[in-house]
């Protein structure tokens, strides 16, 4: 029997409250035009489309961090975005098409909700250039798509101004690749987390596929649910240009692909997040599309048939 449905699910959450720059709306309408519906489909894969999520209203207070912009808008849309994480991967995988990554904090929390409902453990697959893990006070740009994995994992602060967290995740699921763009507060928060880490470095040094296994084998022995968050800027901006916060030194075309095809031999992925892209920015369209490929390679386009490597 299969460990998770067949069924994908395409869920839209055009987030970009979470960001300084306009474009992230755009998101969704992006991957739709690049195709991607169609790409699951001739994988023979059920696509549904469950349209696009609508933030709730949230009251927040103000802030005594003045940087901080947005924050009842965010929060309203983490909300909204737990409900309909819940309820999509109910009998589906669901993608979601985003927006900015401020969105991960609804995402993954209403997958977190899931797992437990399923008596399983989430795990996290975090694919970015940067941590994400500012809290309201750490956060000096005051972009709350820096923040999200501080609030997914219980750090201090978020009370009052974000929805209560069901269900912390522990540091110790969450695996984080692609690093390249880290503040001193997040370093700080990284060191001694138990949050399995690799920076653009230990790409270079040794390759991803090893720990990469590694982190599969756990989630398997755990019977656990796997969520992925690939944010654009995981990718070289030479590669991927459509992104408010291009970093140099990204993933290449083929380590990104490897890392998918990884994931769908493992059977194990139950969720992703498509997040950050900015069509306003993209260069005729290559962004999108590259995007929209490399999902296509986790939900299971090939090179070539091979054996598929149990874990
Ligand atoms: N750490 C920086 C900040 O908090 C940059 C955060 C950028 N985040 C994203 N998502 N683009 O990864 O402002
Ligand atoms: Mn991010
Ligand atoms: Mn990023
Ligand atoms: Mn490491």
């Amino acid at each position: 029997a299969a460990r998770h449905p067949e069924r994908c699910i395409l869920v839209g959450a055009p987030v970009q409250s979470g960001t300084d720059r306009l474009g992230c709306d755009m998101g969704p309408s992006a991957y739709r035009a690049a195709g991607l519906p169609g790409a699951l489909r001739d994988l023979g894969l059920p696509v549904e489309d469950a349209g696009t999520v609508v933030p709730r209203p949230f009251d927040a207070p103000a802030h005594p961090n003045r940087a901080i912009h947005h924050l009842a808008e965010t929060a309203g849309w983490t909300l909204a975005l737990t409900e309909a994480a819940f309820r999509a991967s109910e009998a589906a995988r669901p993608i979601f098409l985003g927006g900015d990554h401020s969105l991960s904090a609804g995402t993954v929390a209403g997958m977190a909700l899931r797992a437990q409902a399923e008596g399983r453990p989430l795990f996290l697959l975090w694919l970015d250039a940067h941590a994400d893990l500012h809290t309201l006070d750490t956060t000096t740009s005051g972009n709350l798509h820096g923040v999200p994995l501080a609030y997914l994992t219980g750090r201090p602060g978020f009370a009052g101004y974000f929805p209560p967290l069901a269900a912390a995740l522990d540091p110790a699921r969450i695996c984080m690749v692609g690093l390249r763009s880290v503040d001193p507060a997040e370093r700080a928060a990284l060191t001694g987390s138990g949050a399995r880490v690799h920076d653009m470095r230990d790409i270079d040094e040794t390759g991803i596929v090893a720990p990469l296994r590694d982190f599969l084998g756990d989630v398997a022995a755990a019977e656990g649910l796997l969520h992925v968050s690939l944010d654009v800027d995981f990718l070289d901006p030479g590669i991927a240009p459509g992104v408010g916060t291009t970093v140099p030194g990204g993933a290449t075309f083929r380590e990104a692909h490897l890392i998918m095809e990884l994931l769908h031999d493992s059977g194990l992925v139950r969720s992703l997040d498509l997040v950050e892209l900015n069509p306003f920015l993209d260069e005729r369209g290559r962004t999108a599309l590259l995007m929209a490929d490399l999902a296509a390679s986790l939900f299971g386009r090939r090179i070539l048939d091979r054996p598929t490597r149990s874990f």
